[in-house]
C-alpha cells in the first residue's frame, strides 16, 4: 500500500480557491482522472483528478476551506502491485490517521469527570472532543463543517453526525483557531473521540453537550436553520429530520438529512434539505430556502451552482409580467416512456426552430388565457375579384393569394379595434397601444414554423401585400428570414386554406394578444331570406389573450373582419 498525498495543482493565476465538493468517502476506490474533489475559484469551478487509481484514505481539507497552490488536499491509497515491501505502511498510515485519537483518548479519560468533551492538547491548545451523545455506539461522521485556520466561535457546528435514524450537529465547546482537523468524512465517532485541535484564547468555557443522536423520527418535530455566525468560519448544518423520508421511501437511496433540534424553531420545512456549511452560508445570505432548491450533487446534495441557479430562475420569474404564470410550476412532468417496449421506433433531433417553436408555444400556452371565437366570412365576391386580378398579376409577376387580403383585413380590424393592437407591459400593470400595423405570418417551412412580419400594412396595397408574402414565404422556406423580419409584429395570421381543415384554434403569439386562424374555404348552402344559396364561406377563428382583450371586443374585432372580407369595397374606405 502507498499513501500519495494529493495537492492542490497549478491554478492558473488564481491565488486560492474554495473546496466546494468532497465527493468521496474514505475507503471509495478512484479510478485514474476520477474526479476527488471539486474547487471553485472566482472564475471557474475545477474536478481535481486522481493521479492514480485506489482508494480515498482521507481527505485533509473540509468543504468551505480556502486552499492555495501545493495545499495538501487529500490522502489516496495508490493501488500498487508491485509494492510489496511496503506492506508495513498501513500501519504507519493508521498512527498518521489515528494519532491524535490515541492522545484524544487519553485526554478524555482526564477530562470525563468534569467536561466530557474536552481535553487539553497543550496550555494553548485544546482537542475538542466529540460530547456525550446518548449512545455508547460510534455513528459516521457525514459532514466536516470547519477548516484549518478558521476561526471558530463556541457553539459553531465543527461536524456533523449521523447514526441511521437521526443526524446532529456537534457544537464547538471553544472559540478559537482551528489548529488541526483529525477526523474525515466517513469516520465513525463516539462520545469523547477527537475532532480538531483549536488554539484556544483564554480559559475554557463551561462544557457544551451536544444534542443526543435519537432513534426517535425528528421530521415532525420543530426544527431550525441556526441563525448565521458572525464568524467568518463556515455555519453548521441547520437542523433537519430524515428519518421519516429514509423510512417512508423503500427502495430510495437514503440521503443523509436529518438532524433534531433543540433550538428554537424557526422554519419547519429545513428539515429535508442536505447541503454543506458553504452552501448554507450562501444560501442564508441570499435569503434563500434551501427546501426549495434541487439539489444535483451526489445523494442528491445541494451544490453552490444549484443555489445560484435558482436565484437565477428566481429573477427571470420576477422579470416576466406580474400578471403572467409562471409557466409549468406545479404542473406534472410528463412521464417519460421507453416506447421501444412497443415497437421499433428511432430518435430524430429537433431543428433550432422546432425548439425555439416548442419552448414558445409552451410559454405562450401557460401564460396566456385563451379564449377563441369562431366565424364564417361569406368571400365569394373577394375570390371573384382575386381570381380575376390573375391576368394583371402575371403581367406584374405578382400571385395573389386569399392571405394578402386577410392581412390588408386584419390591418383595417386593428385600426378600428385598437385593443387588439396592445401589448400587455412587462409590469402586468399597462397596457401598450401600438400606433403603427405590422402584421405576422405563420410559414410552414421543412425546418418548422416561422413567422415573419409584414411592416404597416395599412400604408400597402393588395398588389404590395401579395409581393411581400411571396417574398418573405420564400426566405422563409430558404431559411433566409433575418431577425428583423421576424420581429415587430402586432397581430399574426395563421393560414392553413391551402391545406385544409374546418378550423383550429391558434395559440396567441405572446406579447401580442390576438391571432387569427383561417382554414380552407368551402362553397356551402347559406339562407338568403328567400332561398339557399351557394357561397364560398371562410372559416376563421380567433384567439386572444383574455387579459387584455373582452369577449366584446373580440366579437367585434371579428364581425367587422368578416364585413371586411365579405365586401372588401369597405376596405377601400
Ligand atoms: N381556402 C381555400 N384555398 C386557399 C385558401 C383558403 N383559405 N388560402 C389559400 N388558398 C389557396 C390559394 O388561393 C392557392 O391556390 P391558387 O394558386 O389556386 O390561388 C393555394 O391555396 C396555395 O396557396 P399558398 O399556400 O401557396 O399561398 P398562400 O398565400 O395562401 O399562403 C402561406 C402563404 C405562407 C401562409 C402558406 O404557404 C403557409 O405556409 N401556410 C401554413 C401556415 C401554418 O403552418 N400555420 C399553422 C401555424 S400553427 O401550427
Amino acid at each position: 500500500m502507498t499513501i500519495q498525498t494529493i495537492v492542490v495543482p497549478d491554478l492558473g493565476g488564481a491565488e486560492t480557491v474554495e473546496v466546494i465538493e468532497l465527493g468521496l468517502n474514505p475507503g471509495d476506490s478512484i479510478e485514474v482522472e476520477d474526479a476527488l474533489l471539486v474547487l471553485e475559484s472566482d472564475k471557474a469551478t475545477m474536478d481535481i483528478p486522481s493521479p492514480a487509481a485506489g482508494a480515498l484514505v482521507k481527505y485533509l481539507v473540509a468543504e468551505g476551506a480556502t486552499v492555495r497552490v501545493g495545499d495538501a488536499i487529500a490522502e489516496i491509497d495508490v493501488a500498487d502491485e508491485a509494492t510489496a515491501e511496503t506492506e508495513a505502511e498501513p500501519e504507519e498510515v493508521e498512527q498518521v490517521t489515528n494519532e491524535p485519537l490515541v492522545e484524544a483518548a487519553v485526554a478524555t479519560e482526564q477530562a470525563q469527570e468534569q467536561a466530557p468533551q474536552v481535553a487539553a492538547a497543550s496550555s494553548a491548545e485544546q482537542m475538542i472532543l466529540v460530547p456525550d451523545i446518548g449512545s455508547d455506539d460510534k455513528v459516521e461522521l457525514i459532514e466536516v463543517c470547519i477548516a484549518v485556520g478558521d476561526e471558530v466561535n463556541e457553539g459553531d457546528t465543527l461536524v456533523v453526525l449521523e447514526s441511521d435514524k437521526a443526524t446532529m450537529d456537534v457544537p464547538s465547546t471553544h472559540s478559537g483557531k482551528v489548529l488541526e482537523i483529525v477526523v474525515a468524512e466517513g469516520a465513525k465517532l463516539g462520545t469523547g473521540d477527537a475532532v480538531a485541535l483549536f488554539e484556544v484564547a483564554g480559559d475554557a468555557p463551561a462544557p457544551v453537550v451536544a444534542k443526543p443522536v435519537t432513534d426517535k423520527p425528528v421530521a415532525d418535530k420543530p426544527v431550525a436553520d441556526k441563525p448565521v455566525a458572525p464568524a467568518a468560519a463556515p455555519v453548521a448544518a441547520p437542523i433537519e429530520a430524515a428519518a421519516d423520508a429514509i423510512q417512508s421511501a423503500p427502495g430510495q437511496p437514503a440521503q443523509p438529512a436529518a438532524v433534531a433540534a433543540a433550538e428554537p424553531a424557526l422554519s419547519s420545512d429545513a428539515a429535508q434539505v442536505y447541503a454543506g456549511p458553504a452552501v448554507r452560508l450562501i444560501a442564508r445570505e441570499l435569503g434563500v430556502a434551501l427546501t426549495e432548491v434541487s439539489g444535483t450533487g451526489p445523494r442528491g446534495r445541494i451544490l453552490k451552482d444549484d443555489v445560484s441557479n435558482y436565484v437565477k430562475q428566481v429573477i427571470k420569474n420576477k422579470d416576466a409580467p406580474a400578471a403572467a404564470a409562471t409557466g409549468g410550476s406545479g404542473i406534472p412532468a410528463v412521464p417519460a416512456v421507453d416506447f421501444s417496449q412497443f415497437g421499433q421506433i428511432e430518435e430524430l433531433p429537433m431543428s433550432k426552430i422546432q425548439k425555439l417553436t416548442a419552448a414558445n408555444m409552451q410559454r405562450n400556452w401557460l401564460n396566456v388565457p385563451h379564449v377563441t371565437q369562431f366565424d364564417d366570412a361569406d368571400i365569394t365576391d373577394l375570390e371573384a375579384f382575386r381570381k380575376g386580378l390573375k391576368a394583371e398579376g402575371e403581367k406584374r409577376g405578382v400571385r395573389v393569394t386569399p392571405v394578402a387580403f386577410l392581412i390588408k383585413a386584419i390591418g383595417a380590424a386593428l385600426e378600428a379595434n385598437p385593443e387588439f393592437n396592445r401589448s400587455l407591459a412587462a409590469d402586468g400593470q399597462n397596457l401598450i397601444q401600438k400606433h403603427y400595423c405590422h402584421v405576422g405570418m405563420a410559414v410552414d417551412t421543412p425546418r418548422g414554423l416561422v413567422v415573419p412580419v409584414i411592416r404597416d400594412v395599412n400604408e400597402k396595397g393588395i398588389w404590395d401585400i401579395s409581393a411581400e408574402i411571396s417574398l418573405l414565404a420564400g426566405k422563409a422556406r430558404d431559411g433566409k428570414l433575418k431577425p428583423a423580419e421576424m420581429q415587430g409584429g402586432c397581430f399574426t395570421l395563421s393560414s392553413l386554406g391551402a391545406i385544409g381543415g374546418n378550423g383550429f384554434t391558434p395559440i396567441v403569439n405572446a406579447p401580442e394578444v390576438g391571432i387569427l386562424g383561417v382554414s380552407k374555404s368551402q362553397m356551402k348552402p347559406v339562407w338568403d331570406g328567400a332561398e339557399f344559396v351557394p357561397r364560398l364561406l371562410l372559416p376563421m377563428a380567433l384567439s386572444y389573450d383574455h387579459r387584455a382583450i373582452n369577449g366584446g371586443d373580440a366579437g367585434r374585432f371579428m364581425t367587422h373582419l368578416v364585413k371586411l372580407l365579405s365586401d372588401i369595397r369597405y376596405l377601400a374606405l
